[in-house]
């Protein structure tokens, strides 16, 4: 792949975060999609979170799978490890890292092709094992990389930029999501970083499988009149069901709320959720009414976005398997090969 690499000079009085990196040290190679596509706005925005939680870049392994969207990780945490690879096994190939390594912080990136056509198999069994990471769907409607064909997210009735109608039932990964179990669940827009940022540290700071869908303009193929995913049709019928602020550790308590209207949700890591209602009726706790108010509202064409479901005190694949503290990758070979009288033990257990 070619890149551009980004100059590493940095002026002295740029702020720092606590560990003493500055915003440019979670930045990588200058990105070379669309000038003003969404996916760059996600990447700004996983930039800003990592800085704001004060992650050192070389503890994420950002995974990925095929598409203009898979191509980000080269342009944000340089420093981090990172997998591009093949169109849909992103979920496959990240699974088979935190297995091995559970100390890492897990982030997929991918498409709505690459996750809800090609990779939707994979997509479903990863959420549904509870792999702990940050799984981030930037969701264009269409298969960017390729030339702007319609994607499985692409609504029924929408149009193409030639003006051809989307003839199929239009999949909704976050309704899936819920279905199969994922423990935070949340859909934003790239436009709207405020919303967004909040969200992908609370992901992060989540155990279990978090899972945010964010829709993010193809301002090349899909930004037309008649699209569903164009900028002005999400900034129409954008419906935030609640605002997030997220505390970790001793982040001071900068923000007053009016008695009733806020909900705090203290995660596994002891970081806090403070969510402020925007509509009086939604709760995030709740799952089937989750399903049944997105299911509703989607049917009136309102895009819903917030976080729609968390269960804080959720567990992972590895509190379901039971797999032992240390990372596999770190076994040696006494543990990983007990002997014969072992073996023997656990074969005369299964006769
Ligand atoms: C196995 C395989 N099939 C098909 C392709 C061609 N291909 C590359 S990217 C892509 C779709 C990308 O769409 P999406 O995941 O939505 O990403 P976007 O470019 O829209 O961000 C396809 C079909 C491929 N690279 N590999
Ligand atoms: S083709 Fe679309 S998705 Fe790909 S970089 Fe350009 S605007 Fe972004
Ligand atoms: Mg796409």
């Amino acid at each position: 792949m070619t890149y551009l690499a980004k100059p590493k000079f940095h002026h002295p009085s740029l702020p720092k975060n606590d560990i003493g990196f500055t915003r440019r040290d979670y930045e990588a190679s200058t990105s070379t999609l669309c000038a003003g596509c969404g996916h760059d706005s996600i990447s700004a925005a996983i930039i800003e979170a990592c800085y704001q939680l004060s992650i050192e870049p070389h503890r994420v392994a950002k995974i990925s799978g095929i598409g203009c969207s898979s191509k980000t990780p080269d342009y944000f945490l340089g420093a981090s490890h990172g997998f591009n690879s093949v169109h849909g096994r992103m979920p496959s190939v990240l699974t088979g890292a935190n297995l091995a390594n559970r100390e890492l912080i897990y982030l997929g990136v991918s498409g709505d092709g690459d996750s809800a056509s090609i990779g939707f198999g994979q997509f479903a069994h990863a959420v549904r094992r509870a792999v702990n990471m940050t799984y981030i769907v930037e969701n264009n409607g269409v298969y960017g990389l390729t030339k702007g064909q319609f994607s499985a997210t692409a609504d029924r009735g929408s149009k193409s930029k030639k003006g051809a109608l989307n003839s199929d039932s239009s999949i909704d990964l976050v309704a899936i999501a819920l279905q199969l179990g994922a423990t935070f669940v949340a859909r934003s827009f790239s436009g709207d970083k405020g919303q967004l940022v909040p969200l992908i540290k609370a992901a992060i700071q989540h155990k279990g499988a978090s899972f945010i869908d964010v829709i993010s303009p193809c301002i090349a193929f899909n930004n037309h009149a008649g699209s569903t995913k164009s900028l002005d049709y999400v900034r129409e019928h954008n419906e935030a069901v609640n605002a997030l602020d997220i505390m970790v550790g001793r982040d001071p308590i900068t923000v007053n709320y009016a008695p009733g209207k806020v909900a705090a949700v203290t995660q596994h890591d002891g970081s806090v959720l403070n969510l402020r209602k925007l509509n009086d009726e939604y709760d995030p706790h709740d799952r089937l009414a989750a399903m049944n108010f997105l299911q509703r509202h989607a049917a009136q064409g309102q895009i819903v976005t917030g976080l729609l479901y968390v269960e804080a005190d959720a567990d992972d694949l590895h509190s379901n398997l039971d797999t032992v503290e240390r990372p596999l990758n770190q076994l040696d070979a006494s543990s990983l090969c007990p002997g014969a009288a072992a073996l023997d033990k656990i074969n005369a257990s299964l006769r």
